[in-house]
Parts: structure tokens; C-alpha cells; sequence
């Protein structure tokens, strides 16, 4: 099949997702075109059957905002002409699934018909989408959808509660590709992050409130006080510098590193010992999904989607949303205890087993399918 994917190409959830699909379906003989305004992060490699074409919108004085929406639909409908794209798969509701619909209705005058399958992921339902000046464009957008899968049953029900929804939404959840999480490394270089004495707490996000950076610190600052601890934060975002401050405030500047963004994370969870995700809310929680396949247990919180992928007692332990006292006691529990630690790190990774890609990326080409078959059907 020729697929388009537009994405997010940031070091977001959604935009990982969406480029370790597209290479996937690609090592399965499938052509994949990445149409988004830079190349996505995580895709290093062009090969004979991954192309990326470029979004461009030309800045103009007239235009207080520039028109991405227009420029993606346009270049669109141009690529599925010039390249025959089969069928197109967003990322993102927003604007994704609405300039996709403007394309496939430009490219239908031409008597091209182009199935679209929109795959939501969290924030452009839970947070953006569902704000009163987007709900009637993201609404129609998913029902004009020819296929919407959601990341988690978590973020489906959400989806169905939040819009009028008449769209059948399937649950196909977020994976992990093995090759990339062999481990244990040969460059595992934990000695020089900490001593030996020292259990090491990692923290991976873009820093947005919704991750609730502050409380990480906090139960950071708890557990050191207990044991010998070092805390690794990954990425970067608005809550960043907040987070130095508050390490500075509470005395342990020279326990905590800050690596800002990073493309090493595989590097930073080989020596992990646990994985801290306390979000506000989390539709699927990819960043815990990537600990355990490096068998780091996770502390989290009970939102969303993360219980879908962190099994209570299982891979990790959940508390409820800024239960700082729990969610350190939690982390205490497992780190102290020697047989417990190991037996909860073998489990976090026999539990991510069962999203591998190999798994799941099987289930996007059922739908792909699918909705060409009802298109040609039409
Ligand atoms: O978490 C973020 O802020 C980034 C966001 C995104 O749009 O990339 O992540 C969302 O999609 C990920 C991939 O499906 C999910 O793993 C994250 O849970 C989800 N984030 C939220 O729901 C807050």
C-alpha cells in the first residue's frame, strides 16, 4: 500500500507513534509518505520506500496567523496526485483530521477518493480538542473520518463523552519496537551517573503542567532523604526551569540532572531503577510504556489511560493525582527491597511485551484495508 502519515514532528507522544509506525509498515513493504512541516525526530533514516515532504507556509504581513491548515491540505492533495497515495492516517485530531478532510474533499472533484483514518492521543481531545473553540471542528472532523482508533479504551470513552460522536471509535493501543530496546547496552555508562550505593529515578516528558513536574521533585526530595538517590530528568518544557529552582530551594541541585532533550533515552533507562510518571491526566503514557521495555518499573498516577499499561503491583505502583506521600512511600517500597526491585523490573518488561509493534502495527493494516475497501465499494 502507499500510505501518507501527517504527524506532529516533535519529540511528542504522537509524533514517535506515528514515525516508528510509518518505518514499521515500511520494513513491511508498505510506501510511506511523512507530510509535516520538519522531518519527525525519531525518522533518521530515508530509504527507498520512506519519503518525507515538507509543509511549507510562506510568512506574510497580512496574516496575523499563518494558514497551516491550508498549506497542509494543499501540499496534500498534491503529494496523493504526484505520489498515489493510497490512504492517509493522522496523527493528531488537530488540525490533522480537518485538513485532511479538506483534502479528500478537493482530491473527490478530481475523482480521486482517499480514505482517511484519524488516530487520537490525548491532548487533542482531553486538554485542546474539547475547548469550546475547537469542539465543533474536531467533532466533525472525527465523525468525516473514514476509520478513528484511539490509544486507549481510557481516551475512547473520554472521546464519547466529550464530543457528539457518531463514528465508530477503535482502541488500538501505542507499541514498542524491540530493536530498539535490546538492552542491556555495552555503553550502559551508570557509573558515571552514580554510585553504586545510589538507586537511579528517571523522568521523561516535555515538561507541560499536565506532567506535573513539581511533584516529581517533591517525591524525589522524599526518597532521597530515605537512601542514597540520584534523579535523571529528560526533556524540555515550560515547568523546566521551575523544577531547577525548586531542587535549588530544597537543597538537592547535585542529586537531580537535567539532560534537556535527548535522543539517548534508551542510554538513561538502561541504568534506571525507576521510572516516575505522576501526570494530571495521560491518555496512554508512552514514556512509561519505554521504561518498562527497558525493565524499569513505574510510580504513577491512576489516570487515563496509564493504568492500561502500568499494572497495579505488577510493573509499577499507581496513586491517585498529586498523592506525593503515596506515591513516595510507593517508590520506597520497591527500591528498598532487593528481591522486590528485581522481580518488579522483570515484570515491567514482561508486561511491555505485550505491546510489541510487531503486535499492533498488524491491527493499522487491517483498518487500512478496511477503509479501502468501503472507499472502492463507494
Ligand atoms: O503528553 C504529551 O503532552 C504529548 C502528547 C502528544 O500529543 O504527543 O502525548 C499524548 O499522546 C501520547 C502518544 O499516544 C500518549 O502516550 C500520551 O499519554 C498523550 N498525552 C496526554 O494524554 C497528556
Amino acid at each position: 500500500m502507499k500510505i501518507g502519515i501527517v504527524c506532529y514532528p516533535t519529540f511528542g507522544g504522537s509524533g514517535v507513534v506515528a514515525t516508528e509506525l510509518g518505518l514499521e509498515l515500511s520494513k513491511r513493504g508498505h510506501e510511506v509518505h511523512f507530510i509535516t512541516y520538519n522531518q519527525p525526530v525519531r525518522l533518521e533514516l530515508l530509504s527507498n520506500n520512506v519519503h518525507y515532504h515538507e509543509v511549507n507556509v510562506p510568512e506574510y504581513p497580512l496574516f496575523h496567523y499563518q494558514p497551516y491548515e491550508l498549506a497542509l491540505s494543499s501540499k496534500l492533495v498534491d503529494m496523493v496526485k504526484l505520489h498515489k497515495i493510497e490512504v492517509l492516517h493522522v496523527h493528531y485530531a488537530i488540525p490533522h483530521a480537518y485538513a485532511a478532510y479538506m483534502a479528500k474533499k478537493m482530491l473527490h472533484e478530481e475523482g480521486i477518493d482517499l480514505p482517511i483514518v484519524t488516530t487520537l492521543h490525548g491532548t487533542d481531545i482531553t486538554l485542546v480538542g474539547s475547548h469550546p473553540f475547537y469542539k465543533s471542528a474536531v467533532t466533525f472532523s472525527i465523525n468525516k473520518s473514514d476509520a478513528v482508533t484511539s490509544v486507549s479504551q481510557s481516551l475512547k470513552e473520554d472521546t464519547l463523552r466529550l464530543f457528539d460522536i457518531t463514528n465508530t471509535i477503535q482502541v488500538v493501543p501505542n507499541f514498542i519496537d524491540f530493536e530498539h530496546h535490546k538492552g542491556p547496552f555495552t555503553d550502559c555508562q551508570r557509573d558515571m551517573m552514580a554510585d553504586k550505593s545510589e538507586k537511579i529515578i528517571t523522568h521523561i516528558s516535555n515538561f507541560r503542567p499536565v506532567k506535573r513536574i513539581e511533584d516529581i521533585i517533591n517525591i524525589f526530595y522524599n526518597i532521597q532523604k530515605e537512601i542514597p538517590a540520584k534523579l535523571m530528568m529528560v526533556g524540555d518544557g515550560p515547568e523546566k526551569e521551575p523544577a531547577e529552582q525548586l531542587c535549588k530551594e530544597l537543597g538537592i541541585k547535585d542529586k537531580v540532572v537535567f539532560f534537556g532533550k535527548s535522543h539517548e533515552i534508551d542510554q538513561i533507562l538502561c541504568f534506571s531503577d525507576l521510572f516516575l510518571l505522576p501526570s494530571e491526566t495521560e491518555s496512554f503514557g508512552l514514556a512509561a510504556l519505554e521504561a518498562m521495555a527497558c525493565g524499569v518499573p513505574v510510580i504513577s498516577s491512576n489516570t487515563g489511560g496509564i493504568p492500561e499499561v502500568n499494572k497495579q503491583g505488577v510493573s509499577g505502583l499507581l496513586s491517585n493525582v498529586g498523592d506525593v506521600e503515596d506515591m513516595s512511600k510507593n517508590a520506597l517500597h520497591i527500591l528498598t527491597n532487593k528481591d522486590l526491585l528485581k522481580t518488579f523490573k522483570a515484570n515491567a518488561k514482561a508486561e511491555s511485551l505485550k505491546f510489541d509493534i510487531h503486535k499492533i502495527v498488524p491491527l493499522y493494516e487491517d483498518i487500512y484495508k478496511s477503509v479501502l475497501t468501503k472507499v472502492s465499494a463507494l
